[in-house]
Order: C-alpha cells, then sequence, then structure tokens
C-alpha cells in the first residue's frame, strides 16, 4: 500500500544512444565522464517510473511487478541515497518501473530508467525538477542518464562542470533533422559484463584508453558540427570512428571486452553495403551486440530490409530523435 496519503509520482522517459561516445570515467564516485559526448534521445521505447513514499527501513523496487534482482534493487538505493541527501529527507520510496527495454541488454536501459527515477524522486522529495538538476541528479545513477533528460541532440562535456554540477543540455532540438534510428536487436538478454565494470576494466588495462580519450574531443566536436550542418556523411564518419575507437580501446583490455556479436559484424557489414549503393546511413553499437542504424525517414524501408537480410535479427525498433523528461509545460528550460 502507497504510504501514509503521500501521492504517487510517475515520469517517463526515453533510452539515449551517443553518436559520440562516453566511454571511461574522470572519477568514478562523483560519476564524471572523461570524455564529451552527444547523444539522440529517442521518442521510445518509453519507460515509466512511479515511485510512493513508504513506511519501510529500505526502499522497495519491482520492475513490471516483480522484485528486481539484488544487483539493481542496491543501485537503485545508492542512487536515492543521492537524492535523500540533496533533499536532506530520511524516508523510503517504492519504485515501481513498467515499459521500455529489458535492463542491461545494452539498450540504454539504465538511462530511461535513472532519468525518469530522478525527475519522480525530485517531484517527491521537493527538489528543482528542472532540466539541469534532473539532469545532474539522473547521472549519479547513470551518466548517460543524464541525456535521457533533455530532448533531441543532446551534448554531456566535462568541461561544463560548474563545481560538482555537470548536466546535459540540449545542442539541437529533435525537429532540428528528419532522421530515423532503427535498432537492430540481436540478442536482448543481459550483457555479460555491465558499462561501469567495462570502462573501468579498460582505462587500467587498455594501452589504447589514453588514445580513446585524447581523440575523443575531436571526434566529439566532428559529430556536432555535422549534427549543425545536417550533413549525413560527415556525421556518420565521425561517428562510426567513435564508436570503432571505443570498441578498439574495450577489445584490447585484460581480459578483453568483446560486446560484438557474428550478427552484429553480419549489420555492420550490410549497412556499408547499403552505403556503397547509395543510401544514406551509418551505425553504431554500444556495449551490447545491438546495432543503431540512422538514416533519413525516407531511406527506413530500404535500410530495415537491408538489416533483416543480415541474420540473426531478432526484431528491429524504429525510432525518432524525441523525448526528454520534461512534462509540456516545462519543456521550456532550454
Ligand atoms: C554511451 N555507453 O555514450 C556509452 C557508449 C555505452 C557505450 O553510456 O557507469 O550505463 O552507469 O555511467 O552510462 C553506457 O554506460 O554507465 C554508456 P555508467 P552507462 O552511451
Amino acid at each position: 500500500v502507497p504510504g501514509r496519503g503521500s501521492s504517487a509520482h510517475t515520469a517517463e522517459a526515453a533510452p539515449n544512444f551517443a553518436l559520440a561516445k562516453y566511454w571511461g570515467k574522470a572519477d568514478d564516485a562523483a560519476m564524471v565522464p572523461a570524455v564529451p559526448s552527444l547523444s539522440i534521445t529517442l521518442d521510445g521505447p518509453l519507460t515509466r517510473v512511479t515511485v510512493h513514499e513508504i513506511d519501510a527501513a529500505e526502499d522497495e523496487v519491482t520492475l513490471d511487478g516483480e522484485p528486481v534482482d539484488e544487483r539493481w534493487r542496491a543501485r537503485t538505493r545508492r542512487f536515492l541515497d543521492v537524492a535523500r541527501c540533496r533533499a536532506r529527507v530520511r524516508g523510503s520510496l517504492r519504485v515501481e518501473t513498467t515499459g521500455g527495454v529489458p535492463p542491461a541488454a545494452g539498450l540504454a536501459s539504465s538511462a530511461a530508467y535513472f532519468a525518469a527515477l530522478a525527475r519522480a524522486a525530485s517531484e517527491t522529495w521537493g527538489l528543482d525538477t528542472g532540466t539541469d538538476a534532473v539532469s545532474d541528479l539522473a547521472r549519479r545513477g547513470s551518466v548517460s542518464a543524464a541525456r535521457s533528460v533533455p530532448a533531441g541532440f543532446v551534448v554531456l562535456d566535462p568541461d561544463h562542470a560548474r563545481g560538482d554540477v555537470l548536466a546535459a543540455h540540449t545542442a539541437f532540438p529533435a525537429r532540428h533533422w528528419d532522421l530515423a534510428v532503427l535498432v537492430a536487436v540481436v540478442d536482448p538478454g543481459p550483457k555479460e559484463v555491465g558499462s561501469s565494470d567495462g570502462m573501468k576494466r579498460t582505462r587500467e588495462t587498455s594501452p589504447y584508453y589514453p588514445a580513446w580519450v585524447e581523440s575523443s574531443r575531436e571526434l566529439f566536436e566532428r559529430c556536432l558540427r555535422a549534427v549543425e550542418d545536417r550533413d549525413l556523411a560527415g556525421l556518420g564518419a565521425a561517428a562510426e570512428s567513435s564508436c570503432t575507437r571505443m570498441h578498439a580501446a574495450a577489445l584490447a583490455a585484460e581480459p578483453p571486452l568483446l560486446y560484438l556479436a557474428p550478427a552484429t559484424l553480419g549489420i555492420i557489414d550490410a549497412v556499408r553495403r547499403l552505403r556503397s549503393e547509395g543510401t544514406g546511413c551509418f551505425y553504431t553499437v554500444d556495449a551490447g551486440p545491438q546495432v543503431k542504424v540512422v538514416c533519413p525517414e525516407q531511406e527506413v524501408e530500404r535500410v530495415r530490409e537491408g538489416i533483416r537480410a543480415a541474420g540473426g535479427v531478432h526484431r528491429v525498433l524504429v525510432h525518432r530523435p524525441g523525448g526528454g523528461t520534461a512534462r509540456p509545460e516545462a519543456s521550456g528550460d532550454h
């Protein structure tokens, strides 16, 4: 039962995926990324998080009505401890999550989850609910979650930190560019090594990590310029380099981090073939075998066919830039 008369607060958020990748932290405890990133917040699938204040010693966390595993619960509690500290409250919450994508499959489920939870918890405990404050709080759950709070084409740049506040912001609104994003789901199961552990291992053992960090800002700036100019070929070249350099650094870790599956490479090959035949599109891959393919709206069907023909594709989701956790009346923050 919801706690003594307190009202429920619900927030929704969608995944984002990075064109210029974040991989590695400058500060693990403070959740500060080592590199700037540029992402697209999608218009779905939406993760919906409802929180109630409860009269209990510990937070309760459910996913589609079932208790979540201990790791996810512990991570949620650690995040809520940051919010409790900011709000100077002690109470516990019941956190109910529905919809969205399965956690830990490299589909940015944690980004949507912590973005929505940051907003719902902020509303519950009277914290600042502006985009900057919610994004900064979401980052403490998962760095990429900071980017699911604003809509459209979003920047998270550690050089923009003000003290210990670091928020993502919309660089260009979703309507800036009529792009579609096809998500080729290869394996919806949980990945072997989570992103936080994977990037820590990369930093600590990969001889290519310093080169990755050093070259990331230039790629980030190229991606940002290409988005501004709506230059698909330029964006594809820079975004694919960001993706392959991130994976190269991860592959060179010990033991190696291999997030790419055979079907992942098959889809990448299909994208390159489509492009050589004149279809404007490019790929990117995060910490899992799924492939995101970006193309102009009018190429969606051709790209979908090409991806399907590659084989090993479980399903294809089609989304557009959109999202953000702000309510319509609050969307003027940026
Ligand atoms: C990104 N990824 O920029 C990169 C590219 C995966 C590959 O952000 O440790 O879940 O919680 O900050 O944010 C996934 O990492 O990791 C991610 P934590 P997070 O989208």
